[in-house]
């Protein structure tokens, strides 16, 4: 899977070769390709985090590991709603934080005392991550693992024996709340108890995810997602996930509110809906996979502000994507590989079918959709086949207007999916001209829709 980690390979284990191109019947060639899980995490474009812990308890957003385990107490603890509100929402998994800095651990783990069997919450016992990943498993959502090498309590943090504490609690996550999605690592790295700084052991770390579940995603400081650099929820305008040599997706990190964890004062400082859309575009829009954090209250359930904004928010983009203007349209492509990869594929909202141009991308290729009647939209949506190879470099969107071409959209890379949001054009007749494309380029799918 990931031929740069030799670690995973030694392990001997059996794994999947993108099945991409043979399907399609087409050679990527030497340019770097999702993985199947990889894909399947693209297709996911909106996942959440919930930050819950002993933090929620002490008002704080890093603990320093010195917190006494019987503060952790929710009073109405609740996974299955917080699975409902992420349906809801239209997010694919949810990542728990089942440690964070502070050490404590939201089940019940063999290796240390700093976990819920040391507080009141069920009378010991409980087990969040239990209760959390059977909720996702049973709603349909995929379950994801957050779990901070950085550990504030653990007396051997900053030795050796640190590592092998660490890939003991990494498997006690991986191996008995089913399958877990994603692993998340955080790189923060921070003095110990005993003021060493702590030497992550990172193949082992990786080796321990690949063999327990050989199919998760290791996100961050990890070998199959990129972190996207910021905090804000923003992708770049031009946002390869080729880079290097492999296939290297970005995931947007964002708080629903400004802290990742709950604060009681922060509860009229949920973000509005005007900003989340702006992230949306900004990070679905822009070839990444959207990671929104919504913090668990004291109570143990999403706050009423949040899960109200994560529907107006459903809402909103429901009402925006329900309707393809382009759905059909009488497509005519400047170049065609062959019969199989015609135009019309471009809008038959298919994932599997997709335009191919001929030429090898250094000239500009057309796509022409007749809408067969004048349509007002405001945003367009294109989507490359990524199973081979993320391909545009530059592009523009043209409408007719009184006889003539104008450009009304333009952009760089388009990879999983790119938004673009336009003010309204009313045309029949629109065109995609892809510029330049690092080879023959190809587009699963094309829309133009109308915000509500
Ligand atoms: C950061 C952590 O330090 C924050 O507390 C939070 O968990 C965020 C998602 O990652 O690096």
């Amino acid at each position: 899977m990931h031929p740069s980690f030799p670690a995973v390979i030694a392990l001997g284990l059996v794994l999947v070769v993108p099945a991409v191109a043979s399907a399609a019947g087409i050679d990527p060639g030497d340019r770097p390709v999702p993985t199947p899980e990889q894909r399947a995490w693209h297709e996911m474009e909106f996942i959440a985090f919930a930050h819950f812990g002993i933090n929620t308890f002490t008002d704080r957003e890093w603990g320093n590991g010195k917190e006494d385990a019987a503060v952790f107490n929710p009073t109405a603890f609740d996974a299955t709603q917080w699975v409902r509100s992420c349906r809801a929402a239209g997010i694919k998994m949810l990542l728990l934080t089942c440690k964070h800095h502070d050490g404590f651990c939201l089940w019940p783990s063999a290796y240390t005392d700093h976990d819920v069997a040391s507080s009141p919450w069920r009378g010991g016992k409980g087990d969040v991550v239990r209760e959390v990943a059977d909720a996702c498993h049973a709603g349909g959502i995929a379950f994801g693992v957050y779990c901070s090498p950085w550990d504030r309590h653990e007396p051997t943090y900053g030795t050796d024996a640190y590592n092998d504490h660490f890939v003991k609690q990494l498997t006690e996550l991986l191996t008995n709340y089913g399958p877990v999605t994603e692993v998340w690592f955080d790189g923060a790295c921070g003095e110990g108890p005993n003021g060493k700084k702590q030497v992550y052991d990172w193949k082992r770390y990786y080796a321990t995810v690949r063999r327990h579940q050989p199919k998760a995603l290791i996100a961050i400081t990890g070998p199959d997602i990129r972190w996207v650099g910021n905090e804000n929820g923003l992708a770049a305008e031009t946002e390869w996930s080729a880079r290097d040599g492999k296939w290297y997706p970005a995931e947007c990190d964002v708080s629903i509110r400004p802290g990742w964890f709950y604060h009681a004062k922060q509860d009229a400082k949920v973000k509005s809906l005007k900003r989340l859309l702006e992230i949306y575009y900004s990070s679905v829009g822009r070839n990444s996979v959207l990671l929104l954090n919504v913090p668990p209250d004291r109570r143990g359930l999403f706050h009423e502000n949040d899960v109200a904004r994560l529907k107006e928010l459903r809402r909103v983009l429901d009402a925006t994507f329900k309707s393809d203007l382009a759905a059909d349209a009488d497509v005519s492509a400047g170049s065609v590989r062959d019969a199989a990869h015609g135009p019309a594929n471009t809008i038959d909202g298919r994932a599997e079918t997709f335009w191919m141009a001929s030429g090898d991308g250094s000239a500009a290729e057309t796509l022409t959709f007749d809408l067969g009647r004048n349509c007002t939209f405001d945003v367009i949506m294109l989507q490359e086949r990524i199973a081979l190879g993320q391909r545009i470099e530059r592009f523009r969107v043209e409408a007719q207007r009184d006889g003539q071409w104008t450009t009304i959209a333009e952009g760089t890379t388009v990879g999983h999916k790119r938004l673009l949001r336009t003010d309204p054009v009313t045309a029949r007749q629109v065109r995609v001209v892809i510029e330049t494309s690092r080879g023959t380029p190809t587009l699963r799918q094309v829309g133009l829709f109308k915000r509500p």
